[in-house]
C-alpha cells in the first residue's frame, strides 16, 4: 500500500495518483504525456486553480535516475502537501491560485521499477538497440544540450551513455515535447535527483556563466536558506559544471536554453554516509526541508507576472 514515509513501487504510484486526483476536488488533474520504452504511461499530475486567464506555471520532474529513491518520493510529498494546504496555507493558496504546478512524479518509469524488482543501484533507462547487448541510456545525458561534448560517454554500457542521438530515450522525448509544447507558460523547471546536497543551476555543458548568473545564484541562496531554516540541512549553490562536474546533456542545461530561465537541479540527502540508500526514516525530514526550497523558488518565479 502507498505511504508518504515509505519508497512506493510504481503500482503503488499508479494508484496513488488516482485516488489523489479523483479526492482533490478540481484541484489536480492527470494527463499522459506518452509512454515510456516498456509501455508504461508517462503521467503529468497538474495542479493549481482553474482559471480563465492563462497562468504561469512551474514544471518538475522525479526519477530521472532510477536508484534517487528519495527523488520520487519528494514529488509525492509536494502532492500530498499541496492538495492539503490549499485554503490553509496562505503561501500554498497564492501560489496554486497564481500558478500551475506540472509534476512528473516518476520520469524513468522503466528504471525505476528495475530498481525495485532486479537491481537497485540501476541508474539508466531499459531501452535496447540491435548491436549492443548493454541496456539504457543515462536521461539526464540524453537532451539536446551540448549533447555528449563532455562528462558523458558513447559507450553503450556506461552508466552515463549519452544514448544514440539527443532524445533517443522516448522518455527524454516525451517531456521535451510537452515542456516545448507549453514553454510560453513555464517559468521555472525543476529537477530533483540525489544525493549531495546541492542545488544547482547552468550550465553543466560549458564552463561559461549563464547569462542570468548571478540571478539565478541569489535565488540558490535564498532556497537553500530556506530549506536550512529547518533542521540545518546544508547546501551549497552553483553552475553544475564547477559545484559537482561538468556533464552536457542534461535537463536543466536543455530547459534553460529553451528560455526557462529558472532551471534548477536539487540534489537531496544526504552527503555519502547513506547515498542513495537513503534510511525511510530520513524521508519526511528531507521533504519537509525540500518543500520550503521549492515553495521559495515558486514564488520567486511566479512573482509579479
Ligand atoms: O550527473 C547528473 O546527472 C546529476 N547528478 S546525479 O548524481 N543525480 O547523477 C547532476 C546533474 C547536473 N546537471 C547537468 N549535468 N546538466
Ligand atoms: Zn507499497
Ligand atoms: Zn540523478
Amino acid at each position: 500500500a502507498h505511504s508518504y514515509t515509505k519508497y512506493n513501487t510504481w503500482t503503488d504510484i499508479v494508484a496513488w495518483m488516482s485516488s489523489m486526483t479523483s479526492s482533490s476536488s478540481g484541484l489536480m488533474t492527470k494527463q499522459v504525456i506518452g509512454n515510456t520504452y516498456e509501455g508504461r504511461a508517462m503521467t503529468v499530475l497538474k495542479i493549481g486553480k482553474a482559471s480563465s486567464s492563462t497562468k504561469p506555471a512551474i514544471f518538475m520532474d522525479c526519477g530521472i535516475h532510477a536508484r534517487e529513491w528519495i527523488s520520487p518520493a519528494f514529488c509525492q510529498w509536494f502532492v500530498k502537501e499541496a492538495l492539503s494546504t490549499y485554503g490553509t496555507d496562505s503561501q500554498m493558496t497564492s501560489l496554486l491560485d497564481q500558478m500551475d504546478v506540472y509534476v512528473l512524479p516518476v520520469f524513468n518509469i522503466d528504471g525505476y521499477d528495475f530498481t525495485h524488482k532486479s537491481n537497485r543501484m540501476w541508474r539508466k533507462t531499459r531501452s535496447r538497440r540491435s548491436g549492443s547487448s548493454c541496456i539504457g541510456a543515462d536521461p539526464n545525458r540524453n537532451f539536446d544540450a551540448g549533447w555528449c561534448s563532455m562528462g558523458a560517454s558513447s559507450n553503450p554500457c556506461s552508466d552515463t551513455f549519452c544514448g544514440y542521438t539527443p532524445e533517443s530515450e522516448i522518455e527524454v522525448k516525451n517531456v521535451a515535447d510537452f515542456i516545448r509544447r507549453n514553454k510560453s507558460t513555464i517559468k521555472a523547471y525543476l529537477t530533483i535527483h540525489s544525493y549531495s546536497q546541492l542545488l544547482l543551476f547552468p550550465y553543466s555543458y560549458t564552463y561559461d556563466l549563464a547569462a542570468d548568473h548571478n540571478e539565478l545564484m541569489k535565488v540558490a541562496e535564498g532556497a537553500s536558506s530556506a530549506l536550512r531554516s529547518l533542521y540545518g540541512t546544508r547546501y551549497t549553490s552553483g553552475p553544475g559544471a564547477t559545484t559537482i562536474y561538468p556533464a552536457a546533456g542534461g535537463s536543466d542545461d536543455w530547459a534553460y536554453d529553451l528560455g526557462v530561465k529558472y532551471s534548477y537541479t536539487f540534489e537531496l540527502r544526504d552527503t555519502g554516509r547513506y547515498g542513495f540508500l537513503l534510511p525511510e526514516s530520513q524521508i519526511k525530514p528531507t521533504c519537509e526541508e525540500t518543500m520550503l526550497a521549492v515553495k521559495y523558488i515558486a514564488a520567486y518565479a511566479g512573482r509579479v507576472v
